[in-house]
């Protein structure tokens, strides 16, 4: 058996659901692609993105001068558990949010690693240098998965193997052997466009470009700070990143039985709706507890319930009151300033009073901008607060 057929038999056997191999010359269309969204301002807001990371990224031999093979690997992560629900179905005891499903179990990235060892080995025996890439290597992970035939670039810009669909993630191992090369696969979308049509904020602008700053997986997991407020209503009950685009997707529909072995990587998975009230009540160590093995622990704390408000304020359920009205008096400005936008989103004299008391101790003044514009799409007072609120407050009825 060659080398190359016994690196495919061992990554099958690791539960690699698809494995290629090609040469280590840079990607150049690749490139070619991810400059010009650059240039376009597709890629906005990833702050660790640049033009000269997308060069480096687009070329194997930067870090392996004397690489000649990329073996490109994809991973199965578990499908979501149910397709999304009609706003207010299932809301059960109090409404639930959505965390995207490669964030369910076990960080992916400890994952690909640790099954990617006995790969590295077999390499390093026979006297070859190997690294490895999972996602946040500077590494065009889809364009070299294409390359090496694991499938073809969707629509949704994510990477579809043949019968397995997009639910897998991606890594390679860049190595100086010369291994045998895998082609492309001569497979499209087609007249497709389901993707397309599903996304409710239309971040996919064209077939397989995405609009960076319009996409809820960017916001929600990426983007530090503030979340603009004509973002807010388009993200839903996201909480951590999205996979309609792939839900829709015919392909994700009816993909080969899935490599239960693999799958136990991910452990135990965490609730893939979990109420979104009592996630606002973690504290700094409960939130570590909860996510501190998952991909979810990138957004920490304030991240997470900054989401958790906008999801809260979209899905507009009067039972999360009383635990928006508590995020007021977060110790973090980011959650108050969300929790009065969904305060105002619910309305009604019970936030307006919330958000009034609190813009009386409210020192921050981007979170006293969102009490008082909260305060404006609530009703009016229903019970006078007993003195005159501050201004701009209207005056409070007779
Ligand atoms: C930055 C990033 C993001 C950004 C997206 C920024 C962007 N505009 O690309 C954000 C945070 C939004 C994001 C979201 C998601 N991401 Co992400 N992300 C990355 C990261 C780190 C870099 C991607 C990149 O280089 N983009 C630059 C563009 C130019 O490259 P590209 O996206 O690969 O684009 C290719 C295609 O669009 C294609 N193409 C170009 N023109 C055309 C035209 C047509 C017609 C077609 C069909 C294709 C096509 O060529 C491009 C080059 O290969 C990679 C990891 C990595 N190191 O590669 C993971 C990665 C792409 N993400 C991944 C995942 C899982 C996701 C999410 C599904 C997570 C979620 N559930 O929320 C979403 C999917 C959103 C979507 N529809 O794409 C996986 C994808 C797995 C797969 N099956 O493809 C990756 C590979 C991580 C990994 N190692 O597994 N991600
Ligand atoms: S991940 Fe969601 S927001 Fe982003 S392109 Fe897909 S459907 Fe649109
Ligand atoms: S939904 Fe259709 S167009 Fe979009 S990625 Fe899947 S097959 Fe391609």
């Amino acid at each position: 058996m060659s080398l190359t057929e016994a690196l495919k038999e061992l990554a099958r056997a690791l539960g690699f659901c698809a494995v290629g191999v090609t040469g280590a010359e840079p990607l150049v269309e690749a490139e070619s692609a991810a400059t010009t969204r650059t240039a376009e301002g597709l890629m906005d807001g990833l702050t660790w993105w640049s033009p000269m990371r997308a060069h480096a990224s687009a070329d194997p031999r930067r870090a392996l001068p004397d690489a000649r093979s990329v073996i490109a690997l994809a991973y199965p992560h578990p499908a979501p558990a149910f397709p999304s629900p009609l706003k207010g179905e299932g809301q059960g005891e109090g409404p639930g949010g959505r965390i995207a499903a490669y964030a369910l179990g076990r960080d992916y990235h400890e994952i690909l690693i640790e099954r990617m060892q006995p790969l590295l080995a077999m390499l390093r025996e026979r006297g070859y240098a190997a690294k490895t890439y999972v996602d946040h290597g500077w590494m065009l992970d889809r364009a070299a998965a294409a390359r090496a035939g694991l499938g073809w670039l969707g629509k949704n810009t994510n990477l579809l193997v043949s019968s397995t669909g997009s639910y897998v993630l991606l890594a390679e191992i860049v190595t100086s052997a010369a291994l045998q090369p895998d082609q492309p696969l001569k497979k499209s979308c087609g007249t497709c466009d389901a993707c397309m049509r599903v996304c409710p904020t239309g971040a996919l602008v064209k077939p397989g470009v995405l609009d960076n700053q319009r996409c809820i997986s960017f916001w929600t997991i990426e983007h530090r700070g503030v979340i603009p407020r004509d973002i807010r209503p388009l993200i839903g009950d996201w909480i951590f990143g999205c996979d309609l685009c792939q839900e829709i997707c015919p392909v994700n529909a009816r993909p080969a039985a899935p490599d239960a072995a693999a799958l136990t990587a991910f452990g135990p998975m965490m609730e893939p709706r979990p109420r979104l009230d009592e996630l606002l009540t973690l504290d700094d160590e409960s939130f570590r507890a909860r996510f501190r093995q998952s991909a979810v622990w990138r957004t920490r704390r304030s991240g997470l319930l900054r989401n958790v408000c906008i999801a809260l304020g979209n899905v507009a359920d009067r039972r999360s009151l009383p635990a928006l009205a508590a995020a007021l008096a977060d110790d973090q400005p980011l959650i108050r300033g969300h929790a009065a936008w969904a305060l105002g989103r619910l309305g009604g004299a019970a936030a307006r009073n919330a958000l009034a008391l609190a813009l009386r101790r409210e020192a921050d003044s981007w979170v006293r901008d969102e009490c008082q514009l909260a305060i404006e799409e609530c009703g009016p007072l229903a019970v006078p607060l007993g003195g005159v609120p501050p201004s701009p407050l209207p005056p409070a009825p007779a």
